[in-house]
């Protein structure tokens, strides 16, 4: 769906995807009753090799994260080799040191046959131009059950971020198993901070506000038009799955795009570019700070980079798509490698549910 006038600004532009790769478990299953004892972070670059850190019984953890240096977008194998302490490795969790971009919490579990080898897979949910310091921080727990942070702060390898290797690397966990009602793949809306609330956006036929569609399910997505490739795709993804859904189905499910760029997305231009999916998806916009307060409270992440010769810019973005339910709340953050047939299939759950 890449259009051609923008294949060059592709080669530059930030692509981020909140795909749901790895081992999502729920934040409340590794909440101890205190805080963690935080670790001091040990002088040594786990980017560029495995790294071992002293533990507090006199033990030792070496945590390692491959392929190195580590690449956005892609599944990352993570071990942890405890040796001399009975501590066990929980969970791996990657977070953004300046920006929040989700919960993104990797479960360890030991090897059957190596008890003190704990392995899992993650990955970073985002691929962006510009630098990007993450923190990977390996969660322990003592024989007591007391929690043992160590931190890690690594900026990732970006030279296979080219908005083709992303979306192949989106694809991968809808191709191993996502697509059914439940998958591990959503972010659940339990493990969000934000506070989604109601808008009251522009759009080519007048005000739009969320409310105006209580009674319906909404697939709300913020995007630009001149997104050169993974919101044309989420798009074309979610055209697809209003596609698989029955005229009556369809009539109760509304999707909305909401641009991040007001600039340039006009309403009418929106208007326009949504008609290509299909007609019947409403494009909305807004002033500057209309859109970044919608997008904050919805946990959308957005960022327009620096404008190249001829003045065009790109804008990193959230790309996940919000599932809300007829009374306005929150039901999940779908991934962007979710398939048409996985938000058919979710879509339908929902609509065949008492009321
Ligand atoms: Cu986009």
């Amino acid at each position: 769906m890449k259009r051609n006038a923008l294949s060059d600004a592709a080669l530059a532009v930030a692509l981020v995807a909140l795909v749901g790769g790895g081992a999502w478990l729920a934040p409340q299953l590794l909440k101890g009753d205190a805080a963690p004892d935080k670790l001091p972070t040990p002088a040594c670059d786990i980017n560029a090799a495995s790294c071992r850190v002293a533990l507090p019984d006199g033990g030792s953890v070496e945590l390692s994260i491959t392929p190195r240096p580590i690449p956005t977008l892609t599944p990352l194998a993570v071990t942890a080799d405890v040796s001399g302490s009975s501590m066990r490795a929980l969970a791996l969790d990657l977070a953004g040191v300046d920006m929040d971009m989700g919960p993104n919490r990797a479960a360890l579990v030991p090897l059957p046959d190596q008890p003190e080898r704990f392995s899992g897979s993650t990955q970073l949910p985002i691929c962006s131009t510009g630098q990007m310091l993450w923190q990977a921080t390996l969660q322990l727990a003592d024989a007591r059950g007391g929690r043992h942070d160590v931190a890690f702060r690594f900026t990732p390898d970006g030279e296979a971020c080219a908005p083709e290797d992303a979306a192949a690397a989106a694809a991968t966990p809808a191709a191993t198993g996502a697509g059914t009602a439940g998958s591990k793949t959503a972010v659940p809306a339990t493990d969000l901070a934000p506070q989604p609330t109601d808008f009251t956006l522009s759009s080519a036929d007048g005000p739009v506000s969320l409310r105006d569609f209580r009674g319906k399910l909404v697939l709300l997505y913020f995007g630009y038009t001149f997104c050169p490739d993974v919101c044309p795709t989420a798009l074309t993804t979610l055209a697809q799955a209003m596609k698989q859904l029955s005229p009556e189905e369809k009539r109760r499910v509304q999707v909305i795009f909401v641009s991040v760029d007001p600039p340039r997305d006009t309403p009418q231009h929106l208007k326009e570019y949504l008609a290509f999916f299909d007609p019947a998806f409403v494009g909305v916009t807004g002033s500057a700070a209309e859109i970044a307060a919608a997008a904050r409270s919805w946990g959308v992440y957005y960022a327009a980079q620096a404008p190249d010769a001829s003045g065009r810019y790109s804008i990193d973005h959230s790309a996940f798509t919000a599932l809300v339910a007829s009374n306005g709340k929150l039901v999940m953050r779908l991934p962007h490698a979710s398939t048409p047939a996985d938000i058919a299939v979710r879509l339908r759950a929902l609509l065949n549910q008492p009321r």
